[in-house]
């Protein structure tokens, strides 16, 4: 995996909206040296490290700045431990602001030839070191199924420099030209995994703080395992052209984090807050075919005692509106943890 080679360079192309588009329809992403202030970033970083740390994820014997995982700590997005400290994270206001800064508009308006939309909903991911009983490295896996509405661009962003071991992202360059592929319910994003041969070639590289990835709704990703002491901290986005349907679970918080009021109350400043509603957007329902034909899985799996399903059964926990469909997953994962 760290041998993949490296992502194509396309900063020398940053000006050129129609090229950026041709390239990002023929590889189904780009690499962006230096998009992004390295500054911004690393204060950002500090920032969520300080947060990381009061909420006993870093090794107390090292300088908080190191980012070094306590990993007695290591915890995993939706667990209970992971959502107490993250919640404070996601809700930084300087985080906020990077996936909006003119810079990141104006290149995704380039690309899009029309006004670019910042789905108001982004993720923050912390990835605890991988070791012998943990591992929290991103699976196999399409975003189009989870975000839904039209076609929209995901840009991945490391929060500060991400060398390959540290657990860079890997896109499988030209796998978007095969649409939408089959999922099966295991241990991937969203409690899923792709169930066909991956198409397109593995590329990855090593991040400097400012570098940026961006790939579409239909490409091919995963992380590479994180190898370092330190937790990997990153961020991504999701930018789509404003007068496309923007599905509805893209307009709300990250799970678990609250009502906007509730995330904009921990603000000092109010600049960024509730930018979309100026905006006349063509908000719709997400559709979640995927996510039934996932559940129906994962409870007939769990069922059987199948620990495979068990993330997809966190997940019905922590966001189905069911309240029928959380008591029994409920029940099955006392049973899968019994
Ligand atoms: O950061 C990761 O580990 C996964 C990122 C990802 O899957 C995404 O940006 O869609």
């Amino acid at each position: 995996m760290t041998d993949y080679p490296d992502f194509l360079d396309s900063t020398a192309l940053l000006a050129d909206g129609p090229a950026l588009r041709r390239r990002l329809d023929r590889d189904g992403y780009l690499f962006l040296r230096g998009l992004l202030p390295a500054e911004a970033i690393r204060a950002v970083r500090a920032r969520l490290l300080k947060k990381a740390a009061a909420g006993g994820w870093l090794n107390p014997a090292a300088p908080i700045g190191a980012g070094i995982a306590n990993q007695a700590a290591a915890c995993k997005d939706p667990e209970d431990r992971y959502m107490r400290v993250f919640r404070t994270l996601w809700r930084d206001e300087e985080l906020h602001r990077l996936r909006t800064l003119p810079v990141v508009l104006d290149l995704f308006s380039r690309i899009f030839g029309e006004p670019a939309l910042a789905h108001p909903m982004f993720v923050q991911r912390n990835i605890f070191p991988q070791a012998g009983d943990f591992d929290f490295t991103t699976g196999i896996h399409q975003d189009r199924v989870h975000i839904g509405g039209a076609t929209s661009y995901a840009m991945w962003v490391p929060i500060g420099d991400c060398p390959r071991e540290k657990g860079a992202l890997a896109v499988a360059a030209g796998s978007h030209r095969d649409g939408v592929l089959d999922t099966k319910v295991g241990t991937g994003a969203g409690g899923m995994d792709i169930a066909v041969p991956i198409p397109g070639t593995w590329v990855t590289g090593s991040f400097n703080a400012g570098d940026v990835l961006i790939f579409s709704d239909v490409t091919v990703h995963k992380a590479l395992p994180n190898r370092t002491r330190e937790i990997r901290m990153s961020f991504d986005a999701r930018y789509q052209p404003a007068s496309q349907p923007i599905a509805d679970v893209n307009m709300v918080p990250y799970a678990g984090c609250g009502t906007w009021d509730e995330v904009y109350a921990t603000w000092e400043r109010p600049d960024g807050q509730y930018y979309w509603q100026t905006l006349a957007l063509d908000v719709v329902p997400l559709d979640r075919s995927y996510y039934d034909r996932r559940d129906a899985m994962a409870f007939e799996m769990a069922e059987r005692g199948d620990r495979q399903a068990r993330d997809a059964i966190l997940r019905i926990i922590q966001r189905d509106k069911d309240a029928a469909k959380r008591q029994r997953a409920e029940r099955l994962l006392e049973r899968l943890d019994g």
